[in-house]
């Protein structure tokens, strides 16, 4: 950094260690290792959610297809690895265009290229974006059918209720008045099955949480001793969220961007929210959004839900 570029990461780092309860934004998990480590994640025997969603996709994607309708504009919000969307492409008649959004280009033209050579006859029109941005409506193709958002993986979980209206608002604005929305949510549920997920046998999930220290170390000079902090899990029932932390297992001070901070001995810096938001509380965000949940299908023990919204 020169001194003039804003860096958002120290910026939130600085503003997040500076809190009564330190805090900071769970995007900056995702650095290049951080999203190797949630790919591994989604593959961990704990971690219900991506095989969950991925079977109700494999069963009831025929009813998502028709749904949407011949000749559609498919816009896959925080796109990733583009596995999910296949299963819907392989449904859908004559999908018109797919257009996968993720802030990260590098990424996204591999995932992009990889299904390109599966779905030949597909039109891909990628776009590198952070999937909250409010201006892709202009960018977005016309077709003969409706345009379809797809959100796969309850990230609109990770999102408080505000970014969650902010979000469809700007969807609804972007994929117009015959839209309709697909979206993954995970459904509340004990947290006998919760903790485990989010707190591994293999330790992958701590390893993702902890990255997060790595991460400050070395792009904002930290001196962080990533061994005397612990990941934790903790089910906040009131909120029906499971929140990552990392916990100070010492007294202790850290220098992080040239200043420094004060721990004490179980203190904890508050690094995700995994909300499970039952299906009536999310209709009535969607309605203040501008959309109506009309449909919505899950796994035999209701663990995870595919929604189907309209504008
Ligand atoms: C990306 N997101 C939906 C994951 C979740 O389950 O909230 C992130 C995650 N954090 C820890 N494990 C997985």
């Amino acid at each position: 950094m020169d001194g003039l570029t804003r860096d958002p990461f120290r910026e939130d780092v600085l503003e997040g260690l500076a809190k009564p309860q330190k805090a900071i934004p769970s995007r900056w998990l995702y650095d290049e290792k951080g999203s190797q480590l949630f790919d591994q994640i989604t593959r961990l025997p704990e971690y219900y959610p991506t095989r969950t969603e991925l079977g109700i996709l494999r069963e009831r994607a025929d009813e998502m297809a028709e749904a949407i309708g011949p000749d559609a504009v498919i816009v896959e919000y925080g796109a990733g690895s583009l596995l999910k969307i296949r299963l819907l492409l392989d449904a859908l008649e004559r999908p018109a265009v797919f257009v996968p959004v993720d802030i990260s280009a590098s990424h996204l033209d591999a995932a992009a290229d990889e299904l390109q050579a599966d779905y030949p006859d597909l039109v891909i029109q990628p776009i590198a974006s952070d999937f909250m941005a409010s201006n892709l409506g202009e960018a977005l193709p016309e077709a003969a059918g409706r345009r379809a958002g797809f959100f796969p993986g309850s990230t609109v979980g990770n999102l408080g209720d505000d970014d969650i209206c902010r979000f469809l608002r700007n969807a609804r604005a972007d994929l117009g008045d015959q839209a309709c929305f697909v979206i993954g949510l995970d459904q509340p549920k004990s947290p006998d099955i919760l903790v485990p997920a989010y707190d591994d046998a293999q330790g992958v999930t701590a390893a993702f949480n902890k990255n997060l220290l790595v991460r400050m170390n070395r792009e904002l000079g930290g001196n962080i001793d990533i061994g005397a902090f612990a990941h934790e899990a903790r089910w906040n029932g009131a909120a029906s969220r499971i929140e990552m932390h990392l916990t100070s297992l010492k007294d202790q001070s850290v220098k992080v961007a040239g200043e420094t901070f004060a721990f004490r001995k179980g203190e904890t810096i508050h690094t995700e929210n995994s909300r499970k938001i039952a299906l009536d509380a999310f209709s009535a965000l969607a309605e203040t959004a501008g959309w109506a949940l009309t449909r919505h299908w899950t796994d035999p023990d209701g663990l995870f839900a595919v929604m189907l919204l309209e504008a």
